[in-house]
């Protein structure tokens, strides 16, 4: 084998963020871009000579050119194997559960998830570590170290592997082995969940479910599992058809972005035109899911919490829960099913990646996410078909529909609204102004009534892993309410343009009789007191949010 070393030099801002590297498809598109990053990764691991790698995407545009490079580099930097999904395919929970399942050294996601892509939409990568999780940030730092100290690269002079062709070739005498983007997974969910009881409500001809891949990279798994495993009816996914480009659309699974889904299942027609009984979509790369009942939208934070207290009713899970988290700006709604099965509940920072060790460790079965990702310790990221089938299990068992479920769960449990505005596009220089103004009148809040509300805490979230210590700093500004109530401002990680400014909102109601009140309206004294607290509308210019999920 020739190993060529190619000459570089540092490129600035090459900083992973919440879930890896983002930016513009042509950032991605100029050498040595790519190839720096993918070198610095590299030179962060340790003793992975000879050793397997898994190397997948979401399929978005310049997935393909750029799994072509790193086979390349993988080769040059003395890697034994590459795991490659076919068509350079692999949805991220199927690609932590192949890395798992074959015992690989790590693997290569490339993927913007939720962000639009095609040629001048957004492209992504990141690596995830043996556990078939995102790298911790003590590897995502040590990346960014060598983007900035970098000076050569590594790669091989070989022709392009056929990523169509199942079976294994070689590249400079590293092996690559193509093989099937969906079985692994497929395999590992079929032994999770009663697929005979979902396949029978599936077909009964009474039940129809509609479930959106958003033209990503979900639609080959949907195929294989629910219409050809469970025997739905065709018509019962759409827009299956993976696009480099997602069909010009935004695949973010909220009601603003899965126009398609909300329009069915809001549907007011009768017979084969009225709305399905459950509804679902995922994300880019398939790790994230909504959840939707006839003319009933599930919120994130409620269906994580539905999905433990119902766990048991799931082959999988029958055995009980070892413990449940969430991530901070997620709903307490979560905390209150653990606290009745008598179980620990972790807060941790936004990002799967803080996730892993608690998973690692058995502490923790089931988190989630308030921004529609749900998981359990079957992989190490968060898996929207798992929670599409997670409900169908649990929908199969209690023959209830979506919306007597959550309010039966509200009875028990109350009932946490809560809501999520998302200021998109926002000058950088005004958001973190925002942030840095909040966090300096940190210290001066509690005891202060601002707009009607009393404030009681006032802090910015830092996190002590319980597993190794590491701590995390900085990761929102917290208000909390005399009454119980909850203010969290972050600027998102995961964007490429300006900042994304976001406000989550929540308010407990234990009683009842006050469950069916309209979520933005029972949230309207919080929404106030945001911009009273943070002066959102003149600092930032805008007059509403972007996205209100
Ligand atoms: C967002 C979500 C976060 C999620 C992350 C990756 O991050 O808020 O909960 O883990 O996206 O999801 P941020 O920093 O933009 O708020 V995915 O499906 O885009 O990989
Ligand atoms: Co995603």
């Amino acid at each position: 084998m020739q190993t060529r070393t190619v000459p570089t030099q540092a490129i600035a801002g090459q900083r992973p963020g919440t879930s890896g590297l983002r930016k513009k498809v042509t950032v991605f598109q100029q050498p040595p871009y790519l190839e720096n990053f993918v070198q610095s990764i590299f030179d962060s691991l340790d003793g992975f000579a000879g050793r397997t790698l898994v190397v997948g995407g979401d399929g978005r545009f310049f997935n393909d050119v750029a799994i072509q490079t790193i086979l390349r580099m993988a080769a040059a930097n003395g890697f034994g194997k590459v795991l490659v999904g076919q068509h350079g395919i692999l949805s991220t929970p199927a690609a932590s559960c192949v890395i798992r399942k074959h015992a690989a050294f790590g693997g290569i996601i490339l993927s913007a998830s939720h962000n639009p892509g095609g040629p001048d939409g957004d492209f992504g990568i990141k690596y995830n570590t043996g556990n078939g999780g995102p790298a911790p940030e003590k590897i995502t730092e040590a990346i960014f170290a060598n983007t900035e100290k970098i000076t050569r690269y590594l790669t091989v002079d070989a022709a392009d592997v056929d990523l169509g062709k199942l079976g294994t070739s070689t590249v400079a005498g590293m092996a690559v082995e193509v093989i099937d983007s969906v079985a692994d997974h497929a395999e590992l969910l079929a032994s999770l969940f009663d697929f005979e009881r979902i396949g029978a409500l599936l077909r009964s001809g009474s039940f129809r479910m509609c479930f959106d891949a958003m033209h990503a990279v979900t639609g080959p798994y949907a195929q294989e599992i629910f219409v050809k495993r469970l025997g739905a009816p065709a018509a019962s996914v759409i827009n299956s058809v993976a696009l480099p480009d997602f069909g010009g659309g935004h695949p973010d699974p909220n009601p603003t972005y899965a126009e398609d889904l909300m329009a069915r299942m809001f549907a007011e027609g009768s017979g084969s035109e009225s709305a399905p009984d459950f509804g679902a979509a995922s994300d880019g790369d398939g790790d994230r899911n909504m959840i939707v009942g006839r003319r009933f939208v599930v919120t994130p934070s409620d269906s994580l919490a539905v999905l433990a207290a119902n766990a048991t009713l799931v082959p999988g899970y029958a055995g009980g829960l070892k413990g449940l988290a969430r991530s901070m700006p997620t709903s307490a709604a979560v905390d209150r099913v653990a606290e009745k099965l008598g179980i620990a509940c972790f807060e941790t920072p936004t990002g799967w990646k803080f996730f892993g060790n608690l998973l690692d460790a058995g502490q923790i079965t089931l988190c989630g996410e308030e921004s529609a990702g749900t998981g359990s310790d079957h992989v190490r990221e968060k898996d929207g078909v798992w929670a599409v089938l997670f409900w169908l299990n649990i929908l199969a068992v209690r023959g209830e529909s979506v919306e007597a479920i959550v309010r039966d769960h509200w009875k028990t449990y109350g009932r946490n609204y809560y809501s999520r505005h998302d200021y998109e596009g926002v000058d950088s220089a005004a958001a973190n102004a925002l942030i840095a103004h909040l966090r300096e009148s940190l210290a001066t809040l509690p005891g202060r009534t601002v707009a009607g509300a009393t404030i009681a805490s006032a802090d910015d979230f830092a996190y002590t892993d319980p597993v190794d210590g590491s701590v995390s700093t900085a990761q929102g500004i917290r208000i909390g309410l005399a009454d119980g109530s909850r203010i969290v401002f972050r600027l998102s990680g995961t964007g490429t343009e300006g900042a994304t400014l976001r406000v989550y909102l929540e308010r407990f109601e234990p009683d009842a009789a006050k469950h069916a009140i309209e979520t933005q309206a029972a949230l309207a004294p919080l929404i106030a007191l945001a911009d009273a607290l943070a002066g959102i509308r003149e600092r930032t210019g805008r007059t509403e949010p972007t996205v209100i999920t």
